[in-house]
């Protein structure tokens, strides 16, 4: 059976899924490109081959020529739509954020275990990233020892043009707070948010530098900068008792050129987490097909503990305090 998939927004992650539907994903059909912009939804449905096009994301959920909806339409829609596609028995791949609330992120939540299966996966694909998996495989195994660190950068070459001052926190630092979670399979207890001095917190891109606390007893620290201007360049290092690892970004040449030696820098996110999305959505197919969840994947659960944290964090910028998060027990249903 060819499971037809419907994108919802064809902005810039609406277009990179739509192109790995249709060109890297054997088993899917791109059915459906919907857009607010009739226009931006042709240009994409007629780059990646989709059957058809359309502007009202609540009639493409409803399509009895849809079978699976991938979310990648503005944050703020992502709940709402997510429940629609719960309520036509849909299953749906939704880009991170959840919910830019947590109150949704439980709507959801209540939803689906209502449902009574699974239906929602939560696109942190970072889980995915070779290299991530790779610095979990060492912990895991006990190659590092007992971990106690994990430091994190994560910096963009601008903001982008929707962005304000804090979708710092709500928008880029979920990847971190979802990834380092995951390696370290645990739960934050506190979060502390700092910017350096003068600088204006309203102003997009504005960087900021936070630190977790887990249950676990481990430092996790964050610095997400959304106009470091060089290159869009994430790093990661975790520190165990007996020994650590890095992330390396994938990087197929050097060049060697006026007595310097140079690697590039991708321009955004989508060259340094090509092979993550192309993972993660065939994850997501499988999800699709089989009804059982992928493992690795984000679930709703983990939808709602990033943006909780993400809460906590804007918190604790605006009070200049560390901001205590609520710990909960994961519900069974979302033991998997
Ligand atoms: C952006 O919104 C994303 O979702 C990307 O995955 C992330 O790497 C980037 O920094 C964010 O600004």
């Amino acid at each position: 059976m060819t499971v037809r998939i419907a994108v919802i927004g064809a902005g810039i992650m609406g277009a990179d899924h739509a192109r790995i539907i249709a060109g890297d994903l054997p088993g899917a059909v791109l059915q459906v490109v919907c857009d607010a912009s009739p226009e931006r939804a042709r240009m994409v449905a007629e780059e990646c081959g989709a059957r058809d096009i359309a502007t009202d994301p609540l009639a493409t959920i409803a399509r009895s020529d849809v079978d699976a909806v991938l979310i990648a339409s503005p944050d703020e829609t992502h709940a709402a739509l997510t429940l629609a596609a719960i309520r036509a028995g849909k299953p749906v791949l939704c880009e991170k954020p959840l919910a830019p609330n947590s109150a949704d992120c439980l709507r959801v939540i209540e939803a689906e275990m209502r449902a009574g299966r699974p239906f929602v996966q939560v696109g942190f694909m970072r889980r995915f990233d070779p290299s991530y998996a790779e610095m979990k495989a060492l912990l895991d195994d006990g190659t590092l020892g007992r971990a106690v660190l994990m430091h994190n950068f994560h910096r963009n070459v601008s903001a982008p043009a929707n962005f304000t001052g804090l979708m710092a926190i709500t928008n880029s630092a979920p990847h971190e707070f979802d990834v380092a979670r995951f390696v370290l399979d645990t739960d934050y207890t506190s979060i502390s948010a700092f910017q350096p001095a003068g600088v204006d917190a309203s102003r997009a891109g504005a960087p900021v530098f936070m630190v977790l606390e887990t249950a676990g007893g481990q430092l996790v620290n964050i610095e997400v900068n959304n106009t470091a201007a060089y290159g869009y360049d994430v790093r990661g290092e975790l520190v165990g008792e007996k020994g650590s690892v890095f992330l390396n970004a994938p990087v197929h040449a050097r060049i060697n050129v006026g007595l310097k030696s140079l690697e590039r820098y991708a321009p955004d996110w989508r060259p340094r987490f090509a092979e993550a999305y192309r993972l993660q959505n065939k994850a997501w197919l499988r999800f699709v097909e089989t009804g059982m969840p992928w493992p690795v994947a984000a679930n709703a659960w983990d939808g709602y503990r990033a943006t909780l944290t993400a809460e906590a964090g804007v918190k604790a910028l605006s009070n200049g305090a560390r901001a205590v998060i609520e710990r909960a027990e994961r519900p069974a249903f979302y033991r998997h």
